[in-house]
């Protein structure tokens, strides 16, 4: 990997240059604090972290529009392990709506003594593989993710930004949070994107009445957003990303696996994916062998 071009590592993760700094992670490590009414989405990246960034400000503020009409989903909603967030933290109003793609470890030490909630967001890892093999074409910030094959690769063995799939999952599954964590998945806000918007809105303690809930199950749709040019990324300079090779909302989909790898492929990325999860006191919610199966993630 020439991961001195593109990459650092920050403890042992793998970190893209361009977004992320070793002072980036220091200011989130040791600096920044933590509220209890903060709500922060956390994913493995290309498992609908930027679908939170719509849901969530329209569930914390009872779905009023204005802020997915008005600001940039990277600042509306910001990475708090990227370069931007040390310049908006000191902007963003309470009740905070955050995202992160960093492992559980990495969380500082007032986010274990704070209430904050946490929405995880889980997606197959084989459409995750899909999605970030399109992605690391179209992001020029990104190593080339070579051939199929070698990108497969790369993946399982956590060559790729925020490390490997099993290890961010098992990392977030063993948790103290208690009631402080939902587990949601990508194919269930696919299944019934309004039963999820109301899980996730009971969870924040949001009493929202059936119609608002629809409201922002309509906006946070696929093609909503694909329209929202404060949400597609179609303001990013073309130095960053090449919208002509992938569009970041790219298909917004479940099961896209089923179009891309070979029945050797699939064998190949179960075999490693249950071995890394053996003896792990939860349950995937997709059996890896077959069809996605969307059951509730219990850890
Ligand atoms: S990133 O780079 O980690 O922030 O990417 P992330 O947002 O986690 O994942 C991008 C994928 O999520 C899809 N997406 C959606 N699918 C369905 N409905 C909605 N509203 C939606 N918003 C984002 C996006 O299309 C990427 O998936 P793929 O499979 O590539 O289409």
């Amino acid at each position: 990997m020439s991961i001195d071009e593109f990459y650092f590592m920050h403890h042992g993760l793998v970190l893209p240059k361009e977004t992320h700094s070793q002072e980036s992670v220091r200011f989130f490590g040791q600096e920044f604090t933590f509220k209890d009414d903060d709500a922060v989405a956390v994913t493995y990246p290309k498992s609908g972290t930027i679908w939170m960034q719509e849901i969530l400000p329209l569930v914390l503020n009872g779905g009023d529009l204005t802020p997915i009409h008005t600001i940039l989903n990277w600042d509306r909603v910001p990475w708090l392990e990227e370069k931007r967030f040390q310049t908006l933290v000191d902007q963003l109003a309470s009740p905070r709506a955050l995202v992160t793609h960093l492992p559980y470890q990495f969380m500082p030490p007032s986010f274990f003594s704070s209430k904050a909630k946490v929405i995880y967001v889980m997606r197959n890892p084989k459409d995750v593989i899909v999605s970030s093999y399109y992605f690391y074409q179209m992001a020029k910030f990104l190593e080339d993710p070579g051939s199929w094959d070698e990108f497969i690769g790369k993946f399982l063995k956590g060559r790729v930004m925020f490390g490997k799939w099993t290890d961010h999952v098992k990392s977030w599954m063993h948790t103290q949070l208690g009631d402080r964590i939902i587990y949601i998945t990508y194919e269930q806000m696919i299944q019934d994107l309004p039963a999820t918007v109301r899980l996730i809105s009971e969870f924040l303690g949001k009493n929202l009445s059936d119609e608002v809930i629809e409201k922002i199950a309509h906006h946070c749709s696929f093609k909503s957003m694909q329209s929202n040019v404060m949400s597609n990324f179609s303001l990013v300079s073309d130095k960053y990303m090449d919208s002509s090779k992938s569009q970041f909302l790219r298909k917004g989909v479940a099961g896209d696996w089923k179009n891309h790898f070979s029945s050797k492929q699939l064998a190949h990325i179960s075999s490693v994916i249950y071995k890394e999860l053996e003896g792990e006191s939860f349950a995937l919610p997709w059996s890896l062998d077959g069809t996605a199966v969307v059951t509730n993630v219990d850890a």
